[in-house]
């Protein structure tokens, strides 16, 4: 029997610190905007705070590319502001996870500075270089953010390999240097008091050998998994996490649950968890070549059938990482829920209900709370991101794959503009989030959808999470019961149960808007007492539409 773990009872509220609340309104959030709602957060009834990055950067992937990891980005405020905030945070219970980006940095940062300058630079070998082939690239890989993942440096002739921006060049973990300047970094963090952090696509940092190229163009070239990833990751842990108490999560696009096993197995030690794509990538385009790129709607029992099965592989031998949401990803009630005014609330609290009542630690991005949706942008300029944009003009002007029509109707559904909207906080301009000009437009529905409103509201969205988060405290069946899917082929509800002791959990939703007969003679079920449901319970014996309700049954 796994022992047990602070992380695991644990419930992690994202902040995404440039939409989360401007203090000094230049438009964009800060850290003492982050302070200024621990109380907030802590209402909410989360335990850690996981803060997207906050170092010095150039910001063209909105701190994602780090010019100096030891430094507090100037838009977010000082070094003084995030002590106060880490301070602040701990006197109230509150732990605080970084967002660690060590696959690649910025290109301003000094390594790369010095890398780039010449061929016998102490830093050239921090970074990826490869002389040209056939006075081309020296593979085929695309980056994630369109076009060639190598750019050609003229000052050394020679190319540098960047899966994402061209602003974001890979570094060379298979560098030892590399790996040690990056534990040092890891340590000042540490010894500051944080209590861990969120890994940024830490499974891309060990290269396939010879850098092959890869079969079919269209296929995900992110060196995902790579043959000393989990040599990296055992030395980390040796050389710094064990002698800490902290929290890890890594981010592993394309990890199966064998993956996962090996990262997070709880005799691996290399990370507590992963966040998993596999559910995130069922509603993609049938086409290869668009990706993301979608207005598919994913079928349930796709989502009910991987879902279950990150539950069941990973069962008493890794743990699992709960989500629906990040600042990558669009808004769940809009994506797999219905964001119509009749059944936004209805859906979100469903939403919430079937994710957080199964077995890992549970991931609430900022607004997900309040049910907030897409942004729903109309034109192309009203969107910042730099993965949607070089998208748009890649599959429409250079490949013409799409249309701008529908290029523009994919981006409502899966840009990650959507969930970089500013946090709505109340009715007032700029739903409280600035006095200044938002750097990202705030969302039309503000004025309907926010925080003020919700945290009166007993049936609001944010109240019952509030209230998943106090069961989550009561229950231990809540965290440690194992889980079984029933009835894998409905298309319509996801019921599943959850087993402890001698107790059950009983948690079923209805996916759709159309009332379904109670699938299941639940009324057989003599000694259950509903924990908490989404619609006022009149002992209804049918499911109403998105209805969802949690019994425990002993
Ligand atoms: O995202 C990793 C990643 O795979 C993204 O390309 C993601 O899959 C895609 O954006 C989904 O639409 C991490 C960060 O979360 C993301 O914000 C960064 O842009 C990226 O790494 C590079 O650091
Ligand atoms: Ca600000």
């Amino acid at each position: 029997f796994m022992e047990k773990h602070w992380w695991q009872e644990a419930v992690v509220y994202q902040v995404y610190p440039r939409s989360f609340q401007d203090t000094n309104n230049d438009g964009i959030g800060d850290l003492n905007g982050v302070t200024q709602h621990l109380t907030y957060i802590k209402k909410l009834g989360a335990d850690v705070i996981w803060l997207n990055p906050i170092y010095q950067s150039p910001n063209d992937d909105n701190g994602y590319d780090i010019a100096d990891y030891q430094k507090i980005m100037k838009e977010f405020g000082s070094m003084a502001d995030f002590d106060r905030l880490l301070t602040q945070a701990h006197q109230m219970g509150l732990k605080i996870m970084m967002d660690l980006v060590v696959n690649h940095t910025s290109d301003e940062h000094q390594w790369f500075v010095e890398s780039r300058k010449d061929r016998s630079n102490a830093y050239r070998d921090y970074y990826i270089w490869r002389d040209p082939k056939n006075d081309e690239a020296p593979n085929n890989w695309q980056s994630a953010f369109g076009g060639s993942a190598w750019q050609y440096d003229k000052k050394t002739e020679q190319y540098y390999l960047h899966l994402f921006s061209k602003k974001q060049p890979d570094l060379n973990w298979d560098n030892p240097n590399v790996r040690h300047s990056v534990f040092d970094i890891m340590r000042f963090w540490l010894d500051k008091g944080v209590d861990g952090f969120r890994m940024d696509v830490i499974n891309l940092i060990s290269k396939p050998e010879g850098l092959p190229d890869v079969k079919s163009a269209g296929q995900q070239n992110l060196a995902a998994n790579g043959p000393h990833v989990h040599d990296y990751l055992k030395e980390m842990n040796e050389a710094v996490l064990s002698h800490y108490d902290v929290m890890t999560v890594g981010e592993t696009p394309n990890a199966t649950t064998r993956d996962a096993i090996r990262y997070t197995g709880f005799d691996s030690h290399e990370l507590e968890m992963v966040f998993q794509f596999e559910h995130m990538g069922l509603d993609a385009n049938d086409n290869p070549e668009i990706g993301k790129w979608s207005t598919n709607r994913v079928k349930l029992t796709d989502l009910k059938q991987v879902m279950s099965k990150w539950q069941t592989d990973l069962e008493g031998k890794a743990w699992n990482a709960l989500y629906w949401n990040n600042h990558d990803q669009p808004r769940v009630v809009s994506r797999f829920g219905n964001d119509q005014a009749k059944y936004r609330v209805v859906s979100a609290k469903m939403l919430g209900a079937t994710l957080h009542f199964m077995q890992g630690t549970p991931y609430i991005y900022q607004g997900e709370e309040l049910g907030m949706t897409n942004a729903k942008f109309r034109t192309l300029d009203q969107y910042q991101d730099i993965e949607s944009l070089n998208a748009y003009h890649e599959l429409v002007d250079q490949k013409q794959l799409v249309s701008s029509q529908e290029m523009l109707n994919d981006l409502r559904h899966s840009s990650r503009d959507n969930a970089r909207t500013p946090m709505q906080w109340d009715e007032s301009e700029n739903a409280g989030f600035t006095q200044g000009t938002p750097w990202l437009a705030v969302n039309t529905n503000f004025k309907k959808i926010n925080a003020k409103q919700a945290i009166d509201d007993e049936n609001s969205v944010f109240n019952f999470y509030r209230k998943m988060n106090q069961l989550r405290r009561q229950y231990d069946i809540i965290v440690y019961g194992d889980y079984q899917l029933l009835d894998p082929d409905d298309d319509q509800v996801w019921a599943y149960t959850r087993h402890f002791g001698d107790q059950d959990l009983l948690v079923i939703s209805n996916f759709t808007q159309r009332t379904v007969q109670r699938w299941y003679e639940l009324s057989q079920q003599s000694n259950k007492v509903e924990l908490i449901g989404n619609y006022a319970d009149d002992q209804n014996e049918t499911l109403r539409p998105y209805e969802c309700k949690v019994y425990l049954i002993q």
